[in-house]
Formats: structure tokens, C-alpha cells, sequence
């Protein structure tokens, strides 16, 4: 039998998956499921290091849950389960907060963006997210990380975090590789910052085709072709970098030409790239109303998730332990 390699990721119930969510690592996950032992957490731990508000964290997680199944994410294919309820992470986080220095801490780009967002909340726990981000990959000795571009900062520290305990203990964690999404990084409809769940500027995985129109139609372009008889450049398109995700190489090149040319107008340009998306969204859209209809299926996958990663989280953790010098049992 060959033992298949293991992969970790997660993403925060912190509002509905976007796509740049699906394109930079959702739909990688489900295409690693194939040759790959795949945990997938939804890091409620994580979405508690900012602001949030706690009548609404269950139905964020339950949604997380949905989104993430509905597109494409198979309980019968890999393991999904709640961070929180392997309560092992926090366990392993507490000892790695133990071997890394505090300076790297702020340092972290991430850390300076949400402490930048929320300067009247920066709490310990936001500064040692990549702490718990490495306890959640490290607890489950993961070979290889999928995320978006954004993540790759943390993951180094997370291969640094792997050095300097196996360096103090032994030989421990192995260094997980970090494998970077189709859409690495995807703009949001903005065209000025990263799409992201809480900076309002997402196309939703599930939102109504007709909203997700409402949003495309007025987004930016090409600043510098001011009327249709002006040709365009794609290079400095916020659309054209969302065709790449989408659209058929054939009809890539003829937005390419058309647009150059000054063929093909803006409205018609984002009019195919809709049509292309909805061929993708659709589906996904679809399945999350079947699940819906189905909760004890998704209830039932989340506990069976949790108690699979629990136990190898517990063998983690024990031999760390001890490696540690810490007894757990007299
Ligand atoms: N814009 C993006 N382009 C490519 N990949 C992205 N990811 C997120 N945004 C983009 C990837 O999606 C996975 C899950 O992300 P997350 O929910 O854990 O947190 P995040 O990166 O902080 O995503 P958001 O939407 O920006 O959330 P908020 O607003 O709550 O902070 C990760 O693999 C991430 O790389």
C-alpha cells in the first residue's frame, strides 16, 4: 500500500467564500483530494483575532461548512472539520509560542494590514496567529500547504517554526512546501486591494448571478480607454485578469485582439467573462441549496472530521510533549 502524502488548509468563517477564495485555493483542494490525504479546517480561532460579533460566528461556520462542501470539498474524499473542535491546536500553539522569537511576530505582513484596520483591537492573539497557523499545519505533520499567494509568508515561518523546534528537540515536524492557486492573487472588484471576505470587494462563490452583475458592470477597467473607440490595453485590465480564470483560451485571444483593436467594448467584454463564470458558479450554487435541504449530512461529516483529526492531533501533540520534557501521564 502506498502511503499517500498529507495535505492542510483552512479558511476563516469570517463571510461567504469569494473568488478569489475558489481560485487561489478552494479549487486546488478539491483537485489534491485525488492523490493526496487532505485536512481541511474551517479556523474559527483564527476569525476571532479581529473584531467579529459572536450571534453570528455559528452561522459564518456552518456557512464555511456549506460553501466549502458545495464546492467541491467531499467528506468521503478528505477530512473538513471545525479548528475548534480539535482543541489540540491551541494545545501545540501554546508550545510553539514557547520556541519563537516575538520580533518575527510583528513583522508579519499580515499582522501589520489588520493591526493597520483595526487599531483600536490589536490583540495578542492577531499578533500570534502564525503561531496557531503553524500548529494547525505542523499538528498534522501536513507535507504540503495549497493557498493564495497572501499565505506565503506564513508558511515560511511556518517551515522556520518546524527548524527551530526540531533544531532544540530533534527531529520532529517535517517542513511543509507551500503550493500556490491558479489565481494567486485575485484582485478585488475594486481593482485596488486583494479580494477579501472583509474588505467588501468580493464577487461571492454563491451570491445572485444578478448581483454579481450589478457589481461587475460598473467595476473599472482600463483606465486609460476612456470611450469604446479607444483602444485598450488587457495588461492593465482588472477584468481581463478575472477572464484568465475563467474564459477559454480561444476567446482569450480574441478579447486580446478585440480590445486592442478596439473591437470589443468594455460592457461586452464583462458580459462574457459573466457567462464564463456562471458556467462555474452555477453548479456550486446548486449543490449549496441540495445541502441545504441536507443538514445532518454536513453535521455528521463535520463530526466524523473532527474525531479523525483529533486523533493523529493527540499523537501530535504527545510526542512534542515529551520531546519537550513535559511528562503527560505519572
Ligand atoms: N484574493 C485572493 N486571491 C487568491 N487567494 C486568496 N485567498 C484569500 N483571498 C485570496 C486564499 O483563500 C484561502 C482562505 O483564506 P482565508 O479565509 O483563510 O483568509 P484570507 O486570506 O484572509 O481571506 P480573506 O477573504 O481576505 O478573509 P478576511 O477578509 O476575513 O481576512 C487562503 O489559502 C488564501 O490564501
Amino acid at each position: 500500500m502506498t502511503i499517500r502524502k498529507r495535505i492542510l488548509s483552512g479558511i476563516q468563517p469570517s463571510g461567504t467564500i469569494h473568488i478569489g477564495n475558489y481560485f487561489g485555493a478552494i479549487e486546488n483542494w478539491v483537485r489534491l483530494t485525488k492523490d493526496y490525504d487532505c485536512f481541511f479546517t474551517i479556523v474559527d480561532y483564527h476569525a476571532i483575532t479581529v473584531q467579529y460579533d459572536p450571534a453570528l460566528m455559528q452561522k459564518r461556520i456552518w456557512e464555511a461548512a456549506l460553501d466549502n462542501i458545495a464546492a467541491g470539498l467531499d467528506p468521503s474524499r478528505c477530512t473538513i472539520f471545525v479548528q475548534s473542535h480539535v482543541p489540540e491546536h491551541t494545545e501545540l500553539c501554546w508550545l510553539l509560542n514557547c520556541v519563537t522569537p516575538m520580533g518575527e511576530l510583528s513583522r508579519m505582513t499580515q499582522f501589520k494590514e489588520k493591526s493597520e484596520r483595526e487599531r483600536e483591537n490589536v490583540t495578542a492573539g492577531l499578533l500570534n496567529y502564525p503561531i496557531l497557523q503553524a500548529a494547525d499545519i505542523l499538528i498534522y505533520k501536513a507535507d504540503a500547504v495549497p493557498v493564495g499567494e497572501d499565505q506565503a509568508q506564513h508558511l515560511e515561518f511556518t517551515r522556520e517554526v518546524a527548524r527551530r523546534f526540531n533544531g532544540r528537540f530533534g527531529e520532529f515536524f517535517p517542513e511543509p512546501a507551500t503550493l500556490i492557486g491558479r489565481g494567486a492573487r485575485v484582485m478585488g472588484i475594486d481593482g485596488a486591494s486583494k479580494m477579501s471576505k472583509s474588505l467588501d470587494n468580493h464577487i461571492g462563490v454563491v451570491e445572485d448571478p444578478e448581483a454579481i452583475w450589478e457589481k461587475l458592470r460598473p467595476a473599472k477597467t482600463d483606465e486609460a480607454r476612456k470611450r469604446r473607440s479607444d483602444p485598450g490595453s488587457p495588461d492593465r485590465c482588472n477584468i481581463f485578469s478575472y477572464h484568465k480564470l475563467v474564459t477559454p483560451e480561444g476567446q482569450i485571444e480574441e478579447i486580446v485582439k478585440g480590445c486592442a483593436e478596439a473591437g470589443i467594448g468594455c460592457l461586452d467584454c464583462k458580459k462574457i467573462f459573466f457567462v464564463n463564470l456562471r458556467k462555474v458558479l452555477d453548479p456550486i450554487r446548486e449543490r449549496r441549496m441540495e445541502l441545504e435541504a441536507k443538514p445532518e449530512l454536513v453535521r455528521e461529516a463535520l463530526r466524523e472530521g473532527a474525531r479523525k483529526a483529533r486523533t493523529i492531533a493527540q499523537d501530535t501533540v504527545q510526542g512534542a510533549k515529551a520531546l519537550m520534557g513535559l511528562v503527560t501521564d505519572f
